[in-house]
């Protein structure tokens, strides 16, 4: 049976600086992650899904979410916001203690059921993104890319910059271009953030149906 989840029911789990800290993972509650550079809007993309101003932290500083931070959505899946720099098996140069613990979170044991990739709508993706993207290519999740701050561009921007980015993974990878999905959002207006939802739960109900 399909469900529908209410993106409104969503809390704060666990807020993580070590492996020990990561909640128990549940098979019943798939993990989607947010990821992509600083600053790029992954803490005010979680509070427009879940409609709330406050649940995650946000910030005119890049680099201020350094933990990863599970949310809870409707019992159904959890949003993970993972630090955005630094990506430790791609990057020697760049190693911290948050990336590696990005890197535990994304190689260990969890019920990962896609990877939001956000990028800024104004910016072609920068040298980390194209490491972030050969690395989830490389372990095999799957992933898609979220359009951020579109607010800041006109509609027919927005539609060019969602093809130039579907044309430029699709050539690296060489990817059919359909297989690409790009989404564009604004946390601030609230375009796209009903669309996201809808993704997403199709995407929970669509595991769902596999694992039943
Ligand atoms: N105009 C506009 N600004 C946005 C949007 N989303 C985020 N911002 C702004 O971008 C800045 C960074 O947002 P955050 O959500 O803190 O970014 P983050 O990716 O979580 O950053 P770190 O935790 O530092 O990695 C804040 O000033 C936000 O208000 C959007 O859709 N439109
Ligand atoms: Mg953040």
């Amino acid at each position: 049976m399909t469900k529908e989840i209410n993106f409104r029911l969503t809390k704060v789990l666990a807020t993580c600086g070590t492996v020990s800290q990561f909640p128990q993972a549940d098979p019943a509650r798939p993990e989607i992650v947010l990821t992509g550079k600083s600053n790029v809007g992954k803490s005010t993309l979680i509070n427009a899904l879940a409609g709330s101003k406050k649940l995650a932290y946000t910030s005119q500083t890049p680099g201020k979410t350094r933990l990863i931070i599970f949310f809870e959505v409707d019992d159904a899946l959890r949003l993970v916001d993972v630090p955005g720099y630094g990506y430790a098996k791609v990057s020697s140069d760049a190693r911290d203690k948050y990336s590696d613990l990005t890197n535990d979170y994304l190689t260990g044991d969890r019920p990962l059921a896609h990877i939001l990739l956000l990028l800024d709508a104004r910016h072609k993706p920068g040298a980390h993104d194209w490491q972030l993207m050969d690395w989830l290519q490389a372990l095999g999740h799957p992933w898609s890319v979220v359009l951020t701050k579109s607010d800041k561009l006109s509609r027919q921007k927005l539609l060019e910059q969602k093809k130039l980015v579907r044309n430029l993974i699709a050539a690296k990878f060489s990817l059919d271009e359909d297989a690409i999905i790009v989404t564009g959002v604004s946390a601030v207006k609230g375009g796209g953030i009903l669309e996201l939802r809808q993704f997403l739960s199709s995407l929970i109900n669509a595991r769902a149906k596999r694992t039943d």
